[in-house]
């Protein structure tokens, strides 16, 4: 087989996962902390989107009489007009880089956030963010030689696909006492040790809001991103596909599109990005309906045309997955039938997640040997543990790492699935785990108290 196939690691799907279903399978109860997945907990869909997409992949249903009951306007209307960016059916291939009236929606809708004009010929729509941050990373790298600046603590998407196309992880690290902040002199230091040795680095990958960690970068922090990578002519790979899981309001989300306009020349034309964005996360969570885009921007033409090439190759992105992208970027307006509950269900939704995101980073604190950073962004709690030399003697005993055992002993006992730290990389020595937040606000007490009663059984064993 491929070797690189065979080394590749995705712990978010990994030992805890395979434990947990086998449980299900058993009959225990599981609370499935371990994917940023809302549906999956019981969030319900947006109502607007759905309706839409209902007729959509049902277009007889609009001939239906009943149809003017069941629907508002803006709903038979809008469906209409999806069908027609669609090729006239869900059920037809679009073009590789998928609908171009849907593309035109996205530059829209990037136009608006950032107040920066986008091209909607350098944005392809993809099956989920995953697919395009593969395209990129595919493009990127030419042999193991290469390597791909990434996060550590980071989401493995970025890891596993390095490893897949043979090329190298250079790991940087975000500083946990600074909030999981990230430091531009150690990087570029980092850069410089690496190409002394003979490594050729390529492109820098950034998370905001943060998976597993949280954090949201400042407008300073993007402007130094931005400055390293046109020093060290790197592609910059903003992966910002939480963008609208923003907890706080001191540290709201800018994109580093917006940053290369702010600084201008000769940073606005200098530097190759890609910006990576999806329907799964958000508020309405639509994970398995499989939508993401990139947007490309002072990419090389050339590079575009080779990444098309590849989109080429897959023939078209899933045509549902496209809807939920327009729906996403091209809502309801003030004024439409279906404004008022789809307004009320985002803002909702939201202000649901902050709340959760206190609970959660609460109770973790309240754990005598737990801290967590607050949860500013995104959908991740990632605690660290202080865990005794007894659990890590028993850990090593039952030939697993800290806080595998750790985050097994929690599964056996509760049925709460985490991903281990290490599945995300922390500074040796340290532990950690990633839950979500994500259970729903009826369930979240109960989340905690389990989760408390577990740890402290856990801190009396060892
Ligand atoms: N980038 C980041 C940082 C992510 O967390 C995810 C998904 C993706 C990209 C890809 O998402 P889509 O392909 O669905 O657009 N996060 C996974 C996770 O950590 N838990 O759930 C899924």
């Amino acid at each position: 087989m491929n070797h690189n196939l065979l080394k590749a690691q995705y712990a978010v799907r990994g030992e805890l996962y395979n434990k947990a279903v086998e449980m299900a399978a058993a009959g225990k109860e599981i609370i499935y902390t371990n994917v940023g997945n809302p549906q999956q907990l019981g969030e319900k869909p947006i109502t607007f989107n759905r309706q839409v997409q209902a007729l959509v992949s049902c277009p007889s249903l609009m001939d239906n009489p009943k149809a003017v009951e069941l629907f508002p306007e803006d709903v038979v209307a809008r469906a209409k007009q999806c069908l027609g960016q669609l090729s006239g059916a869900l059920g037809a291939y679009t073009d590789s880089r998928g609908s171009m009236s849907i593309r035109k929606e996205v530059a829209e809708f990037i136009e608006r956030r950032d107040g920066v004009p986008a091209d909607a010929e350098n944005i392809f729509l993809t099956d989920g963010a995953s697919v395009a941050v593969r395209y990129l990373l595919n493009a990127a790298i030419r042999d193991e030689n290469d390597a791909i600046l990434v996060p550590i603590p980071q989401y493995p998407l970025y890891s596993a696909s390095i490893q897949l196309y043979g090329g190298t992880l250079l790991p940087y690290y975000l500083k946990e006492e600074k909030g999981w902040g990230m430091d531009a002199e150690s990087i570029r230091k980092s850069i410089h040790e690496a190409r002394a040795a003979g490594t050729n680095v390529r492109a820098i990958v950034f998370i905001n809001p943060g998976n597993p960690t949280g954090q949201c970068l400042t407008g300073d922090d993007l402007k130094e991103l931005v400055k390293l990578a046109y020093d060290e002519g790197l592609v910059l790979l903003a992966d910002e596909v939480y963008q609208p899981n923003v907890y706080q309001t001191e540290k709201p989300f800018i994109s580093a599109k917006k940053t290369l306009a702010e600084l201008g020349a000769p940073y606005n034309t200098g530097v190759e990005l890609a910006s990576f964005h999806t329907v799964s996360k958000g508020v309405m969570g639509e994970c398995g309906l499989r939508g993401g885009y990139v947007e490309l921007v002072n990419m090389h033409p050339g590079t575009i045309d080779q990444i098309y090439k590849a989109a080429s190759i897959n023939l078209s992105p899933n045509t549902t997955g496209q809807l939920s992208m327009s729906l996403m970027t091209n809502p309801p307006k003030p004024g439409d039938a279906s404004y008022p509950l789809w307004k009320k269900e985002m803002d909702e939704g939201l202000a649901s997640l902050t709340r959760r995101a206190h609970v959660v980073t609460d109770a973790f604190n309240a754990l005598h040997g737990v801290s967590c950073t607050f949860v500013e962004g995104a959908m991740y709690a990632f605690p660290k543990l202080e865990l005794s030399e007894g659990a890590i003697a028993a850990a090593k005993a039952a030939g697993k790492t800290p806080d595998t055992f750790y985050c097994l002993s929690l599964l056996e006992d509760t049925g709460i699935v985490t991903v281990p730290g290490a599945g995300f990389g922390q500074e040796e020595g340290t532990f950690h785990f990633r839950t979500t937040i994500l259970p729903q606000e009826k369930e979240i007490q109960k989340f905690c108290t389990l989760f408390a009663e577990h740890h402290n059984k856990f801190l009396a064993k060892y």
